[in-house]
Order: C-alpha cells, then structure tokens, then sequence
C-alpha cells in the first residue's frame, strides 16, 4: 500500500528563526487563571522548538472558551460552528494534505454536540491532532454541566445534582479505534508540550485529552494538581489492554501517553483504493491561482 506522508511539524528554512513570542496571536481573553493559558504556553512551546513554519499550520476550533484558541496562535486557523470542528478538520486535512491540522475543542464541544463526529474521525484516522480542553464545564456560557462532569455535581442548571453519570474520553477513544490516545493537565506544561509534539508527530488521528481549569465556574485545580500522575516507563503503549485498564482502573489522573499504535490513514486507504491514481495525485497538487480561478467561475455562477 502506498502511504501519503501527511501529519508531521513542518519545519521552517533553515534561515528563517521565529521565537516563542513570533507565534502568538492576538492577546488571550480567558479568565485570569483559566487553565488554557497553560494549553496555549504548551502548544507555543511546541511551536517554537521545532521551528514550526506557521504558514503550513492551521488550526481549527468549535465553539467555547477553547474555542477562541486559532486567534491566539500566530498561523492560518478557522473558528468554526459548535461541534463541528471534526467535520471541518477533516476536510481541511483532505483538500490540503500538505498542511498540519490542529484541532481544538471542549468536552461540550466535543462530547455533547459534537460526539457523533468524534468516533467517525477517529475511525477514519483521518491525520490530525485533535486537543479536548476538558474542564468538566460549560465554561462560555457560565458553567452548565457537560458529558464530562460529576455526578451529583451542583450547578445552576442542576440545583439537585447532575443525575448522569460522566463519559470517560480515554476509553472512548480508545474502544472507538484511536491511534494515538494521551491525556495532559494544563499546569503541567511542559509535560503537556513533549505530549502534543508526540501527538503532532504522530501519524494518523491523534486524541490528547487535557485537564484544563475553569476557575470561574468549576475551579478543579486543587484536586487534579493533587491526583495527576505521570505514567511511567513501566506502562508499554502498544499494550492495548494495559491502556484500557489505564483508561478504567487506574486510580488519580494518571497524565501521559497511554496508547500508540500505527494503521493505515485516512489517505492511505483512499490512495490504495482509487484505480486512477493519477486523480489523486492531481487532487494533492494545490495549486492557488487554478484554485482560485474555479471557486471564482463557481461564485460567478450564483451572482
Ligand atoms: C448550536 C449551538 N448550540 C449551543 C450554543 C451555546 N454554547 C456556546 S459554547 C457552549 C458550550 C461550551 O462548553 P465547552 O465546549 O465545554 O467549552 P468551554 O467554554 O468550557 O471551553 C454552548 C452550549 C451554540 N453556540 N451553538
Ligand atoms: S469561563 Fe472558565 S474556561 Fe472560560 S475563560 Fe473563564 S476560566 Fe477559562
């Protein structure tokens, strides 16, 4: 099987030099405090020390809290509709395989409205890195309960408790298909960067879970800080069922990488499948101006 080298940090010239600084965006508006600063700080870090080329990054959101990331992030990026960051990952991935798709999102996001998406991408191993900001909250829209709260959990939308039962995102991903499945907490930032580079690196549809803070609404702080742990040496990745139990039995919030395996992409399949191979190479070759010319002739049709 042919195999389309997609997802991978793409590296500037060697003449070009960006510090950390050059890869921000605009000035964050979180919370002081928000747990997504420390999101934000990992994935510059990550940025910056492989000489990322900004013009080969996109990042994409839905909506939330989280989902105001790609303006704070110094490439092309997308702010999408709620829910539906996979969808449109996915489909920036296959018209522009040359580019490294960074998708971002909350556990309402992601889990509530955008769960049906959630499974079909991981299936598809489609070559993106998909970042979950799990703060067990609504944080936007001041802190409803989400898929991924307590239950019992009191809020002002649940006065007597949250009456479900949370889902669990590692698993999930996991039972789902995942190639690449980590989960990192927000304060830990540099342990969190060295897991999104992995993630970047890896090849297929990549799931990284990560602790983040809402101190405005559901502050966890103090009770992640005191049960995260780093999975050690002695957990084998490859080891499927090690990970599950990783993912169910383990006791705190063990932080680390805790499934990767290799399959064939999204991509991948597609090449081995089409018998005209030439309509998918010319489908690879971007090229902007013929681009440009027939979204032009398809505007054209509808003035
Ligand atoms: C179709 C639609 N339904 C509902 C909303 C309202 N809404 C905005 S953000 C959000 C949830 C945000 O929670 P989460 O995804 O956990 O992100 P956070 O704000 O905590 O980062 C909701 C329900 C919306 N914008 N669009
Ligand atoms: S509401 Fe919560 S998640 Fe949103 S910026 Fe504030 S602290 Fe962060």
């Amino acid at each position: 099987m042919s195999v389309v080298r997609t997802q991978a940090l793409p590296r500037l010239p060697d003449d070009v030099k960006m510090s950390p600084a050059d890869y921000k965006g605009i000035r964050p508006i979180w919370c002081p405090g928000c747990g997504d600063y420390g999101i934000l700080n990992a994935v510059i870090q990550v940025l910056a020390r492989n000489q990322v080329d900004p013009s080969r990054l996109a990042v994409v959101s839905g909506i939330g809290c989280s989902g105001r990331f790609p303006a704070f992030v110094k490439s092309y990026g997308f702010h999408g509709v709620h829910g539906r960051v996979l969808p449109v990952a996915t489909g920036l991935k296959l018209a522009r395989p040359d580019l490294t798709v960074l998708a971002v999102g909350g556990d309402g996001d992601g889990l509530a409205i955008g769960m049906g998406h959630l499974p079909h991408a991981i299936r598809r191993n489609v070559d993106i890195t998909y970042l979950l900001f799990d703060n067990h909250i609504y944080g936007l829209t001041k802190g409803q309960p989400s898929p991924t709260t307590e239950v019992g959990h009191k809020t002002h939308a649940s006065p007597f408790g949250v009456s479900e039962y949370p889902i669990n995102p590692l698993a999930m991903a996991l039972v789902s298909g995942a190639t690449f499945v980590a989960r990192g907490f927000s304060s830990h930032t540099k342990h969190l960067a060295d897991i999104i580079e992995a993630a970047m690196e890896h090849r297929g549809f990549s799931f990284v879970q990560i602790m983040t803070p809402c101190v405005t609404f559901y502050d966890n702080y103090k009770v992640w800080k005191a049960t995260a742990w780093e999975i050690g040496p002695d957990h084998d990745p490859s080891d499927f069922q090690a990970a599950l139990r990783l993912a169910t039995e383990a006791e705190g919030l063990p932080i680390g990488i805790v499934y990767r395996t290799e399959r064939p992409t999204y991509l991948d399949r597609l090449a081995a499948g089409l018998k005209d191979s030439e309509r998918l190479q010319a489908r690879r070759r971007y090229d902007p101006e013929q681009d440009a010319a027939l979204l032009d002739s398809i505007l054209q049709r509808y003035r």
